[in-house]
């Protein structure tokens, strides 16, 4: 029994192969869903177009810079005229300027936090906003966050209190959309070596610390993520939202 059969899906974040967005996808796929995808940027458009391509020759694949509110309804306008209607949605979406993950939180710029805020947290309220009127037989918004959301984690910095505003837009939006059979929740996923990991100075230390300080002495692996997904997005789910779910060998629970 596929979990997910006949469901449509959006799915925003994927970069590349190693993207938590393509993880999940492809688990969504498997569990039957029908996804469709957009990308960020010419840049990424081939990688997402090679990925995404492996779901058929037919997979809807749009542009999307989620900070434009053109763009974001173009795609909703473009996903209602192929699917009719929609069931999941998966926003695996963050950014913030390379120099505001380095220094010092408290030297944050105005532009660099409103930049954080805009394309790591209120795209999942426009996101969510224009999926709601396709979402006619309810659905499932999920969204991807990390613990610098409530603890401090050096260096994560603004986008700390970026994913903190994520996570509290997740509850908010669970409250709005309840009624419409729509829940919205997110995974906090442990670290995982992705593009937006890369280059982040004392990220393998990172690993090695989950590793060692968590109680299932690993990190978590990008299938984990997908499954995680998958249940979150199934009627197994269904009394479930509003939630943050830790996705992350336990380390979330440790005090010392
Ligand atoms: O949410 C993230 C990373 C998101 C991210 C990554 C980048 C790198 C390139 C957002 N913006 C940018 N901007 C860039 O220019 N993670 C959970 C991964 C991550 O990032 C960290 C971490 C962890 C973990 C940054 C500092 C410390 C820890």
């Amino acid at each position: 029994m596929s979990l997910l059969e006949g469901k449509l899906g959006i799915v925003f974040g994927v970069a590349n192969k190693r993207s938590i967005a393509w993880a999940i996808a492809q688990a969504w796929a498997a569990a039957g869903a029908k996804l469709a995808f957009t990308y960020q940027g010419q840049r990424l458009k081939e990688n997402v177009e090679e990925l995404a391509g492996a779901f058929g020759a037919d997979t809807l694949i749009l542009p999307c810079d989620v900070t434009r509110d053109e763009e974001v309804a173009g795609v909703f306008e473009e996903v209602g005229r192929a699917f009719g209607k929609l069931h999941l949605l998966l926003h695996s979406v963050a950014f913030a300027p390379r120099d505001a993950l380095e220094g010092r939180f408290v030297d944050t710029s105005r532009e660099a936090f409103r930049i954080a805020h805009d394309v790591s947290a209120y795209s999942l309220v426009a996101l969510a906003r224009a999926a709601a009127p396709l979402m006619t037989e309810g659905g499932s918004i999920l969204g991807m966050s990390y613990y610098g959301a409530e603890k401090v984690v050096p260096h994560y910095n603004v986008m700390g209190v970026a994913k903190a505003s994520l996570e509290a837009s997740t509850r908010y939006l669970a409250y709005d959309l309840g009624s419409q059979r729509i829940r919205v929740n997110c995974i906090s996923a442990g670290p995982v070596n992705t593009l937006a990991a890369r280059g982040i100075s004392g990220f393998s230390e990172m690993l090695r610390e989950y590793e060692a300080r968590s109680p299932l002495k690993r990190n978590v692996v990008p299938d984990e993520l997908g499954a995680t997904g998958t249940f979150l997005a199934s009627d197994g789910a269904a009394a479930i939202t509003g939630q943050v779910l830790y996705v992350d060998c336990g380390y979330q629970i440790m005090g010392m």
